[in-house]
């Protein structure tokens, strides 16, 4: 990532630019959501492991620190779920991410809270650096086991009476991503 260039990045306010790791699953769904929708965006590398999340110039973006974040012209959007949100909003028509049905908007809403604050958030890097440091390294394997596995019983749940061919049905929702 290249941190002098970012202010200019923000000023240009014509293509979508996602701030991304590679192997970060909320980007992930920040990628997948794009894609859907069929949209074009640049993409910005940001190393987690070389704690570019750090950066000040990145920090400006995101003053909590993680990716993934989108730019939109003026508009600095972090955390993927207001991402997926502000997308869902701004192209509507492009493959949407919820349903009309008000009570399978509110499973998506659901899962979605699941992944991005029950599950994902409570093993992230900066998480388990601190756990590894204050706890011990061999308490790691087991934290993240024990909240993925609370967190995918608890989605197994609330599913189990709404899927179909995908999560909640036969079409591809924000849950999806
Ligand atoms: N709730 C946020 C969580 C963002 C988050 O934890 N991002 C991770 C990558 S998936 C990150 O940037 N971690 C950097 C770190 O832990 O230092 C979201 O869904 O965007």
């Amino acid at each position: 990532m290249s941190m002098a260039s970012t202010s200019v990045i923000v000023e240009e306010e014509k293509q979508l630019i996602l701030y991304s790791y590679w192997r970060s699953s909320c980007s992930f769904r920040v990628r997948i959501a794009l894609n859907l929708k069929g949209l074009k965006y640049d993409y910005k590398a940001v190393n987690l492991l070389k704690g570019e999340q750090s950066h000040p110039d990145f920090l400006q973006l995101n003053p909590v620190g993680f990716v993934p974040v989108l730019v939109d012209g003026p508009a600095v959007i972090f955390d993927s779920f207001a991402i997926i949100m502000y997308l869902e909003d701004k192209f509507p028509q492009q493959h949407p991410l919820l349903p009309t049905d008000i009570h399978k908007r509110a499973i998506n809403f659901q899962a979605v809270s699941i992944v991005s604050s029950s599950i994902q958030p409570l093993h992230n890097l900066n998480l388990l650096k601190y756990v590894e440091g204050k706890v011990g390294p061999d308490e790691k394997l087991p934290w993240v086991q024990n909240v993925i596995k609370k967190g995918f019983t608890a989605l197994e749940k609330l599913l189990k009476e709404h899927t179909g061919r995908y999560a909640t049905g036969d079409e591809v929702f924000m849950v999806c991503c």
